[in-house]
């Protein structure tokens, strides 16, 4: 179709409920608005679909019927299945192609000028070369398809901290994600008008329909591309409709083009879940923790203590911006409105606060359905159902031998249903922070908890985190790689400037207001190979700790590689860790430490050079406390 077919003002909705003529026009009209900023985005959007050459344009305005229409349309078209509104009301589940269940890191691009300013940890490529491999891909690729046009806003609109962008799918199941996942709606639009800058993404699953091809459940491309331009801060993603890869406003823009625009700017966009943790005196603090995918952040954001008195407030689960204040303090906002979070592992005794979040209004993506209409993974009830359809559509039993939900399988929810959500949590200037965690799955050597002597070492614990692999992205599970700050898939620019950009945004801090900074590690096993720690929400019992040292009132033990607790000082009450596993778990074995220290060492010469000094110095002198005789 020649973009001359295109209506100018196009409608919304295709007629396929309800048969007949096409519903009235309430939704997907170009927003009548005017202002200067509102030319260049009016001349992208028809660029674009001069590429892509759609069948209809649809302008999302946010609003809750044309959110619940484009849920209908999608159940009408086979692609989500409606829970039993008796168990989930307003719920949906889609199954993925089997393909498309993860980010996809190998088709992951960083599209900058020059090559050293993506870094070794990062697929490079020259932005002009991949345009022209993938400007064909796009070309027609949303023929007979509707094109959506959704404005986003990251932080409350028009917040100090915040930024907006448009995203521009042929998806309307990444219409609905964005939906929870952003603040979608007019009033960016008004931004836009007025002139502030936003970013460009473009999404299509690269699966046209030509001479009315019937559409599929979950239509996505073998060949897939996420590219991102950091020089004219733009994505462009093809051939897949997972969260990640689809939902452009997160992983894309919210860290890899943040964390660009944050270097440039003096502020730091991380893989970070968000708390306030309020103690039994009654006094908050707030706390941010980077952990690698699946390693526990919306656990950690959801945590329900186990010991009395304290509580936890719910602020992000996965993305944090941080920036440094007038005070000398470095705030944080969550700039999402909606949790994106894996399923397996959801239950009644580890994650209450989710389940209880995913009462309703939740999208749920390769999870299993029950036969009388509503979800199950493994790990929501200890009871499994003796009868399940597998994410994959296949009747299941418990004796099929494998999952019957995707070990990525995931839920899409409203930040806002969480029972623990903070009241003030979408407030524009964010929250003070008291501290830093850093954490990865480490099944040996990294003790339960550490704390870093100061602000560069805490950069450099940062810097050497290193984790199991997940099913959150495609690879082999349980190998260990390096994850720095658990940024490795995330960071927009060269790790090793990052690190400097970190010690930077330290020296703006006062040091008596900046952060304190902790490595920690739930996931250490036993030579039986269970977890020493029982992790969840006993995860408190080390949350107290790390308040008491912030608040001064405990010492703590030098070690080679950091400040431990005195075990007196944990509060173990009311659970069984024997002495053994408690030795186990702050166990430091100083050949294999420094086995780990040459390992960074070499992963730092990675960089040819562009670490920074201090960091080279914090690894020298961990080697000399490990080396003199204790
Ligand atoms: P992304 O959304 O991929 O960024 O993941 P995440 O970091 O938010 O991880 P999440 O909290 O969803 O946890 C992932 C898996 O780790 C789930 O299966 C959890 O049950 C498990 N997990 C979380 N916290 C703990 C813990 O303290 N101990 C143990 N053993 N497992 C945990
Ligand atoms: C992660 O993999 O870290 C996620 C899920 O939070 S995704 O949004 O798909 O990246
Ligand atoms: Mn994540």
């Amino acid at each position: 179709m020649a973009i001359a077919d295109l209506s100018p003002h196009p409608t919304a909705l295709v007629t396929a409920h309800g048969g007949g003529t096409a519903p009235a026009m309430r939704f997907g009209r170009r927003p009548a608005l005017a202002g200067a900023g509102l030319e260049a985005l009016f001349a992208w959007v028809d660029d674009i679909a001069e590429l892509t050459q759609p069948a209809r344009i649809h302008w999302v305005d946010g609003t809750r019927g044309e959110n619940e229409a484009l849920l209908r349309q999608q159940v009408d078209e086979g692609k989500l299945i409606k829970l039993n509104p008796e168990w989930r009301p307003g719920s949906y589940l889609a199954r993925s192609h089997p393909s498309d269940v993860a980010r996809t890191e190998a088709r992951t691009f960083i599209a900058s000028e020059r090559e050293e300013d993506a870094g070794p940890t990062n697929n490079w490529a020259a932005p002009a070369q991949i345009r022209a491999t993938i400007t064909p891909l796009f070309e027609g690729s949303m023929r007979g398809r509707t094109m959506y046009v959704v404005p986003f806003s990251m932080g409350a609109v028009g917040g100090p901290l915040s930024h907006i962008g448009v995203q521009i799918t042929d998806s309307a199941y990444a219409v609905t994600s964005i939906g929870i996942m952003t603040r979608v709606g007019t009033s960016v639009i008004e931004q836009i008008a007025a002139g502030k800058p936003w970013v460009k993404t473009v999404h299509s699953v690269g699966a046209p329909l030509v001479d009315g091809e019937q559409d599929v459940a979950w239509p996505c491309n073998d060949e897939k591309y996420i590219v991102h331009f950091p020089d004219t801060l733009e994505v462009w993603s093809f051939g897949s409709g997972y969260g990640g890869n689809a939902i452009l406003a997160k992983k894309c823009f919210a860290l890899r083009i943040a964390s660009v625009i944050g270097r440039n700017e003096g502020w730091l966009a991380e893989h970070m879940l968000l708390i306030r943790v309020i103690s039994p005196e009654g006094r908050s603090f707030h706390l941010a923790a980077a952990f690698p995918s699946a390693c526990g952040k919306t656990n950690l954001a959801m945590l329900r203590p186990t010991i009395p008195g304290w509580r936890v407030e719910t602020l992000g689960d996965d993305i944090a911006w941080l920036r440094p204040g007038d005070d000398g303090r470095l705030w944080a906002i969550n700039p999402e409105a909606g949790f994106f979070g894996v399923a397996p592992g959801t239950g009644e005794t580890t994650n209450v606060a989710a389940v209880e979040t995913l009462w309703g209004n939740t999208i749920f993506t390769n999870v299993a359905l029950r036969p009388d209409g509503d979800v199950w993974w493994e790990g929501l009830t200890e009871d499994v159902p003796a009868e399940l359809t597998d994410w994959e559509g296949n009747p299941w039993t418990p004796e099929s031998g494998r999952p019957a939900a995707h070990p990525n399988s995931r839920f899409t929810v409203s930040a806002g249903q969480c029972p623990q959500i903070a009241p003030d949590w979408e407030t524009p200037e964010g929250v003070p922070l008291d501290g830093i965690l850093f954490g990865g799955r480490r099944a040996t050597n990294v003790p339960l908890v550490v704390e870093a002597t100061d602000w560069s070492h805490g950069v450099f614990l940062g810097s050497t985190i290193s984790s199991e692999r997940t099913a959150a992205a495609e690879g082999t599970v349980g190998e260990l790689r390096r994850d720095p700050f658990a940024m490795l898939p995330f960071c927009g620019y060269n790790m090793a400037d990052y690190f400097g950009h970190w010690l930077k945004v330290g020296q703006k801090l006062r040091f008596d207001r900046a952060p304190r900074i902790f490595q920690v590690n739930w996931f250490r096993k036993g030579d039986d190979g269970r977890f020493l720690w029982p992790g969840f929400g006993d995860n408190a019992r080390v949350i107290d700790w790390i308040i008491r040292r912030i608040e001064g009132r405990v010492p703590a033990v030098d070690s080679p590689i950091g400040r431990l607790p005195r075990t007196e000082d944990l509060n173990l009450d009311g659970i069984d860790v024997s002495d053994d596993d408690l030795r186990e778990l702050f166990a430091i074995d100083r050949d294999l430490w420094l086995q780990e220290t040459a390992l960074t060492e070499e992963f730092y010469e990675t960089f040819e050079g562009r670490v920074p000094a201090a960091l080279h110095a914090e690894l020298a002198a961990l080697r000399f406390r490990l080396t003199r005789s204790a």
